[in-house]
């Protein structure tokens, strides 16, 4: 068996797909490529990453990919069976693309942490509009969390695997870290998944701020 991933240095995207694919224990090699070269990815067909190759089948979309990952390795299964619970684990991993990834890490965390940790300019009115975006989600997510996975069950689900690296980037930026505090169910969820061995094990290099 062979298996690619195709991923970038900072991506969260490909942070979740190597997350899942370590607590699958699954073995990998990577490929680094940068999406935001002129002509990004040019095996994707929008330019991203990330984007897997097992044993020759290519599937792109983070949420595609992890899902895969579940049911073609052995290990801990990663969705919960209960139909309720596998509902609300697939509703965080859409809240997390469609309404948390740009606020939370392209305008927050961007800004906040690693423009400023790289000592690239910041973007004042992008931090904003993030911050100011911010609190509709993660309210929402804090509604959701405990209703499955780690917080429920004690074990990890691809929700919580999908939102690690998100929640992870979006306190890096201290203002994103004073503003999580304010959601009790989301911030008693970050607790228990930032001692996770997996999110540690399958983060990027980061430079550290100030
Ligand atoms: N919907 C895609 C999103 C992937 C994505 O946005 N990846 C970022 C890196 S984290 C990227 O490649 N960005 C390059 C760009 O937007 O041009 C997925 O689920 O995989």
């Amino acid at each position: 068996m062979e298996t690619e991933l195709h991923g970038f240095s900072y991506s969260v995207y490909t942070w979740i797909v190597r997350f899942a694919l370590f607590e699958k224990g699954a073995e990998y090699s990577a490929v680094e490529v940068n999406p935001f070269s002129e002509t990004g990815h040019p095996a994707h067909p929008f330019g991203k990453v990330p984007l897997l190759v097992h044993n020759g089948f290519r599937v792109y979309e983070t949420s595609a990919i992890t899902r895969f990952i579940d049911s073609a390795f052995s290990g801990p299964q990663l969705q919960p069976v209960d139909t309720q619970e596998r509902a609300r684990s697939d509703q965080i991993i859409s809240v997390v693309d469609n309404y948390a990834y740009w606020p939370l890490v392209r305008r927050v965390s961007s800004q906040g942490y690693l423009n400023k940790a790289l000592g690239s300019g910041v973007d004042q009115s992008e931090l904003e509009a993030g911050l100011n975006a911010a609190p509709k989600v993660l309210s929402a997510l804090n509604d959701l969390v405990s209703d499955q996975g780690l917080l429920k069950t004690g074990l990890l689900s691809l929700s919580d695997i999908h939102l690690g690296p998100m929640i992870s980037y979006f306190q890096m930026a201290p203002e994103g870290a004073k503003l999580l505090q304010s959601y009790p169910q989301l911030f008693r969820w970050w607790n228990a998944i930032s001692v996770q061995q997996g999110l540690e094990q399958s983060k990027p290099k980061l430079p550290r701020l100030g």
